[in-house]
């Protein structure tokens, strides 16, 4: 599902006491995110209708549960309102109601104004607020308490991202028997950072209730390892656990807790498939054409945030055209930006910034009908989203920080002719997997500049080799290979220490020469 997968769907959707029916003794397995995997829309009458939901995690859950029969537990999307448990397309669906305070307090103000920043290199500079810690607290535990009564005796729980971090072990006083996951999507940050958290000690204990841990790279799962043995081994005004660590496991009184390394993907031979077909092919051929035929399309795709890097680029794009190392005659930048956490100061901030760079770049470079960046603030319909990927020459994923980034491996399953290059931030988590994209240095605008040019005028034949070993990595890791990867180490009760990528793989010094 996406962010403009809107469509109202003709949903096989009953109410709670079909839910009930179907529950009999509740679900064996359980998916519990902030966000369901649908919207609660309020409309101008009064009434509500579900839509289908934003996110990157939606995106990579969804055939998951599907194939698994699962539950879901999250919030709807909108504030102030109960809903009854309801059965989309067979999948067993449990809002979680918030207030309006809490959507403020807890989502746009402790996750996304403290703990989204301070994950990403403080970026921006987190806010420490007492009233958003005791609203996550507060919601958290609600979430909590809402999974205990949807989970079967002996049920496995998967607890995703950083809206939830306390889930795990409020959850696990409430159902001992239960099997509990966590998986964080965003990077689990340096140590020194950490440590800013005023709660620091209460969210790893509140991490260290699953019984496996799971982050994209191995350097998250390391910072964490050390923070448990740091934080929670130490006495507190609220009692100790006794807490070591070895590598992959943390062992907290006679519970043992796994860690591990699990880099998500996409649904790649879906996305391989859909980008092959011809209704697709052609209205990439018409974008060309509506943009007139330039020789070069440069793309980027991110939800409208500062970790993404998009002015980076756009500072890159400026200078080579003032240095006339890219002619505006012949090349077009694209940026699709989804709209994101608008209420939140610091992306209304942003919004302007990049905005007005796109504003000056085309009052200095465009020519009247054809500017150079065509730049939407809307989010766009899956299959126009895949034809945007075909048509692009080159794609660029600039971000300072991410957890994984999945518009990367997207485009390089769009590109099954082999055409096409990535330019990749090293500091996505994807950098790790893609050592063939064209790899630079968000920090180094000089560094970001010449892998665009690389991109754009290397041979075609080195532009093939590339591409082709991206696919094959790509392709060969899917995102149900991540699942299953996820659960089976869940399952098993063994180390979960299955790191695909060591820690070199992090910052590679190794990378294809320019
Ligand atoms: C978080 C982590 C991690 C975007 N705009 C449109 C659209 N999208 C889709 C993309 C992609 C997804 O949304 C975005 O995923 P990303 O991974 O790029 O980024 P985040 O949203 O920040 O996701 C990230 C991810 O979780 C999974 O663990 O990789 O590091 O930050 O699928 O294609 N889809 C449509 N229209 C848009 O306008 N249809």
């Amino acid at each position: 599902m996406n962010p403009s997968d809107d469509s109202e769907h003709a949903r096989d959707t009953s109410t709670a006491d079909a839910a009930a029916e179907n529950t009999g003794a509740g679900s064996g397995f359980v998916v519990v995110a902030n966000r369901l995997p649908v919207d609660l829309e309020r409309l101008p009458d009064g009434s509500t209708r579900w839509k289908r939901s934003p996110g990157g995690l939606v995106t990579a859950l969804e055939s998951v549960l599907r194939n698994n029969k699962g539950a879901w537990v999250g919030w709807a999307g909108v504030p102030n309102v109960e809903v009854d448990p309801i059965i989309e397309d067979g999948l067993e669906l449990h809002p979680v109601p918030l207030t309006a305070d809490e959507v403020a307090d807890y989502y746009e103000g402790f996750s996304n104004g403290t703990l989204w920043p301070l994950y990403h290199d403080v970026i921006v500079r987190p806010v420490y607020d007492r009233r958003w810690w005791s609203a996550y607290v507060t919601v958290n535990r609600r979430f909590a308490e809402a999974t205990a009564k949807v989970a079967a005796e002996g049920a496995t729980v998967w607890v995703q991202d950083y809206q939830l971090q306390l889930v795990p072990k409020m959850l696990r006083m409430l159902r001992p028997d239960l099997t509990i996951g966590f998986f964080l999507h965003i990077p689990f940050p340096p140590v020194e950072l950490f440590m800013q958290m005023p709660w620091r000690t209460e969210i790893v204990e509140g991490l260290l209730g699953a019984d496996l841990i799971g982050f994209h790279l191995p350097g998250g799962a390391q910072n964490f390892l050390y923070l448990a043995r740091r934080l929670a081994g130490q006495p507190t005004s609220r009692g100790s656990v006794g807490v070591r660590s070895k590598l992959g496991v943390v062992q907290v009184g006679f519970r043992t807790v796994r860690v591990g390394a699990f880099p998500i993907s996409i649904a790649s031979a879906e996305l391989d498939e859909h980008s092959r077909r011809r209704s697709v092919r052609e209205r990439a051929a018409k974008i060309r054409a509506e943009l007139g035929n330039p020789k070069n399309i440069l793309l980027g795709v991110d939800r409208l945030d500062y970790t993404k890097g998009i002015d980076i680029r756009l500072n890159a794009l400026e200078e080579l055209l003032v240095e006339g190392r890219i002619d505006p005659a012949h090349t077009v930048m694209i940026q699709l930006a989804t709209p994101s956490r608008e209420r939140v100061e610091s992306y209304i901030q942003m919004r302007g910034d990049i905005e007005r760079q796109v504003g000056r770049i085309n009052g200095e470079f465009a020519r009247v009908g054809y500017p150079v960046v065509h730049y939407l603030h809307r989010p766009i319909p899956r299959d126009e989203l895949v034809a945007f990927f075909v048509a692009a020459d080159v794609m660029l994923v600039t971000p300072l920080r991410d957890g994984m980034n999945l518009v990367a491996k997207e485009y390089v399953a769009c590109h099954s002719g082999l055409n096409g290059a990535l330019v990749l931030s090293e500091f996505t988590g994807a950098a790790a997997e893609l050592r063939q994209a064209y790899l630079c240095n968000p920090h180094d605008l000089d560094d970001v500049k010449d892998a665009i040019v690389a991109a754009l005028e290397d041979e075609r034949d080195v532009k093939r080799r590339r591409m082709r070993s991206l696919r094959r990595q790509v392709l060969a890791h899917d995102v149900d290979r991540w699942a299953r990867a996820f659960l089976d180490a869940l399952a098993q009760d063994q180390v979960a220490g299955s790191a695909l990528l060591t820690d070199d793989d992090v910052y590679p010094e190794d990378r294809e020469p320019r």
